[in-house]
């Protein structure tokens, strides 16, 4: 753990953070990300969805979750060169993060397992941070993935462990825990965080923060997802995460976790450029940009550049954290 992080936060002291009247919260947080990140920056991130739909769990929130109707395509997994011609061009955009996901329960030592490995190579080459997202890993699959050259690996915790049963029953929190351990002993960097407007209680947003905060390294990544509700998924109807509550939750990680990346992930369709501007002043430094997420919109690259513009923000260089290191 770096000088001057903390791995110690009681759940009171995050209460406490949270709770302040939020023009506090949010000056307190813009405080401390100018200690340790440069403001003017926001990482430009691209996703891939690398293999569509069909997945066997039962996560209430995922439109790719074979048991729900969501008009979601089954696609099998994509081919290396097209992977690889997506990748350069998101690169050409500006984008210095690439990210693939994959509808699995877990990864399975197979030949999509194989191709995988040989896409992580080819995305590395091409000098971009590469992420993957496929489910549960092993010790070894961990192992395999860095040696490949994987930057980082994204595991949500999603919500509390309390709360998680009423959103997965097909796996257990500690499955995700025992993921996270194995992708830190690999070498390869942690992206976790979760997703608010599930349902649940504030608690349960406290309670995981503390889990990702306590954790004995920080994650290097936290992305901090408003439920983009999908039809034909149990969580279809829940209504619009509220922005103060995004605020909220950005400027507490970025006072837990102040040298994390904090990324506004899913939710920004909705959302407009004064209220994106006030989670960046909250400390959240990095967007998915690209017409799509996964499966869901997600505002177009354009407006996104005129978003950077009006605000006077530039993307963030790759591999930035290494060179502070070096
Ligand atoms: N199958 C892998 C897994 O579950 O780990 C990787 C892909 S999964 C789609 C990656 C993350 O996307 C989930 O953990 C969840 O946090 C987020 N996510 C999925 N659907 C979402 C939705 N409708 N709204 C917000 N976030 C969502
Ligand atoms: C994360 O926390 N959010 C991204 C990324 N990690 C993989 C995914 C959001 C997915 C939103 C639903 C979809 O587009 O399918
Ligand atoms: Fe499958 Fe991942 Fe969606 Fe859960 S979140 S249903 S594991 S793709």
């Amino acid at each position: 753990m770096n000088e001057g992080l903390r791995n110690d936060w009681t759940l009171e002291e995050i209460y406490e953070i949270y709770n302040q009247p939020v023009l506090e919260l949010v000056y307190r947080a813009a405080h401390i990300h100018r200690q340790y990140n440069d403001t003017g920056e926001v990482q430009v991130c691209t996703l891939l969805s690398i293999k569509t739909g069909g997945c066997t769990e039962d996560c209430a929130y995922c439109p790719q979750a074979a048991r729900y109707h969501t008009g979601v395509n089954v696609q099998a997994l994509m081919k290396k060169d097209e992977v690889l011609e997506y990748a350069q061009k998101a690169k050409d955009a500006g984008s210095t993060r690439f990210c693939m996901g994959a509808a699995w329960r877990e990864v399975r030592d197979n030949r999509d397992f194989d191709k995988v490995i040989e896409m992580v190579k080819g995305v590395n080459e091409l000098g971009m941070e590469v992420c993957c997202t496929l489910g549960m890993l092993n010790e070894y699959q961990a192992a395999r993935l860095a040696e490949a050259g994987l930057y980082a690996y994204n595991h949500n915790l999603d919500t509390s462990s309390e709360y998680y049963d009423e959103i997965i029953t097909t796996r257990t929190y500690d499955d995700r825990l025992q993921t996270l351990e194995n992708v830190r002993k690999a070498g390869v960097s942690v992206c976790c965080g979760g997703i608010i407007g599930l349902g649940e209680k504030k608690e349960d947003r406290m309670k995981m923060l503390h889990t990702l905060c306590t954790m004995p390294e920080h994650p290097e990544s936290v992305p901090i997802n408003a439920l983009v509700p999908v039809q034909g998924t149990p969580l279809a109807d829940r209504p619009r995460v509220d922005i103060w509550d995004m605020v909220r939750m950005i400027a507490t990680a970025r006072i837990l976790m102040p040298a994390s990346m904090v990324r506004l992930s899913a939710g920004r369709a909705e959302m407009s450029v004064a209220e994106q501007a006030f989670c960046f002043m909250a400390g959240a430094n990095s967007i998915f940009a690209g017409e799509k997420l996964l499966t869901t919109p997600n505002p177009s690259f354009d407006d996104d550049m005129a978003m950077f513009d009006l605000l006077g923000l530039k993307p963030r260089e790759a591999f930035k954290d290494e060179k502070v290191v070096c």
